[in-house]
Formats: C-alpha cells, structure tokens, sequence
C-alpha cells in the first residue's frame, strides 16, 4: 500500500528541462491561483506547509514535483487565472504548463481539477476540464472549500459545477475540503486506483 505521508518534495522545475525523466506515473493537481492545490498536497500527505500555501494568491509560479513514496509524482502545477499576474509573467507560465502536458501527457494518471465549490467555475476551469476530455487525461474533479458553505448550501453548490463543467454521469466530482481534510481517504483511492491502472 503507497503511503501518502512518505512524501518528499523533489523540485520546482521552471522549465522542461527540469521535469523528471523517469518512468513514474503523474498525479497532477491543477486549478485557478487559490483555489487550494497547495492545501490539498498539505492535506494529502498530513503535514501543514509543506506544499507551500499562500495567502496571496499566485505565487506558485513553479510545478513543484512530490514524490509519493518512490511510487508516484505529485505534480503541483501553478494556479491560473490570477488578474494582477504580469502579461510577461502570465505568458511564462502557461508556456511552461503547455510544455509540461505537451512532453508528460503519455505519463499523466489522472489530473484532479480543483474548483472552488462557492463559485460557478470559470472559463479557464471549463477550458482546463475540455482539455483534459479531448486529449484522453483521466479527469477527477474536487470541489474544495466544502467547509466554507452549509450543509443545505452544498447540493445546489455542487450542481452548478457539474452544469457549468457539463459533467457526465461518468465523470467522477468529489466534494472536499483541504482545510478539514474532509473526503481525504476518498481522494486517495482515487488517486491510487488511477496510479495502479
Ligand atoms: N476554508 C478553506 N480554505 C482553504 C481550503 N483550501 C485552501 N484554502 C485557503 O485558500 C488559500 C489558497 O490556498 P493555496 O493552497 O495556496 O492555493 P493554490 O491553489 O495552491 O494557489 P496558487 O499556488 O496561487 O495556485 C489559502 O489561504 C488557504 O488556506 C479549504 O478547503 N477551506
Ligand atoms: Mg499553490
């Protein structure tokens, strides 16, 4: 069984050559500046800061590489999406996060798109999930920030993302929580079933 707190913080990589060349399997975090990727790695592998978590948003700039028990990566991608990001800065990044899909893609278990559950999710988010479909990525979609909303709050939540992101009853959406760890075991077999396929 691979054991999510035997996670070590490999590297940032800012440019291809930085990716890893082995033949481990990628489980990729992806989603707007804020959302919670960082907090959902912390949350994964029960420690707190250890992905780095920011206040302000945008400042995972790099793809942090996690290595999962010498069984898998977690890929930490940076966050789009965030309005006060230079043009020059925006530019160098969904450049590098282009060149990570276009050399990883054949490695790429599953990639875990993180919405916020208390907005409908963006354009970007519809653009990321139609990305994923059309190339043939495994996609699971987590709506973080359960906690943030009550419980009668939620169904209808819930069923703005799955409209927006015009889910299928096959598409897998787990309601979650990076702050409670809510639904964390549920995320993990997720993660593992897809690894282990
Ligand atoms: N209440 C609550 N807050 C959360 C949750 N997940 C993340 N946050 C907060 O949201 C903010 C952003 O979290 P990060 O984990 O840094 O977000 P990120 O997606 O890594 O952001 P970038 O690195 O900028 O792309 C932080 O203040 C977190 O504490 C959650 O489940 N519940
Ligand atoms: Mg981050």
């Amino acid at each position: 069984m691979i054991n999510f707190t035997k996670t070590v913080f490999v590297k940032s990589a800012a440019k291809a050559s930085d990716f890893p060349t082995d033949e481990l399997k990628h489980i990729v975090l992806a989603g707007r500046s804020n959302v919670g990727k960082s907090s959902a790695i912390n949350s994964l592998v029960c420690r707190k800061n250890y992905a780095r978590v920011s206040a302000t948003p945008g400042k995972t700039v790099f793809i942090n590489f996690f290595k999962v028990d010498e069984s898998f990566w977690l890929v930490d991608l940076p966050g789009y999406g965030f309005a006060k990001t230079s043009e020059s800065e925006r530019k160098r990044f969904s450049s590098l996060i282009d060149e990570y899909f276009n050399t990883q893609k054949k490695k790429i278990a599953s990639l875990y798109l993180l919405v916020d559950v208390r907005h409908k999710p963006t354009q970007d988010d519809v653009a990321m999930f139609e990305y994923a479909k059309a190339t043939g990525i495994n996609i699971t979609v987590i709506a973080n920030k359960t906690d943030k909303l009550k419980k009668n709050e939620q169904d209808a939540a819930l069923q703005l993302v799955k409209e927006t992101l015009l889910l299928e009853d096959t598409d897998t959406l787990i309601p979650f929580s990076a702050e409670k760890s809510f639904n964390r075991d549920l995320v993990i077999s997720d993660m593992l079933k897809a690894v282990q396929k």
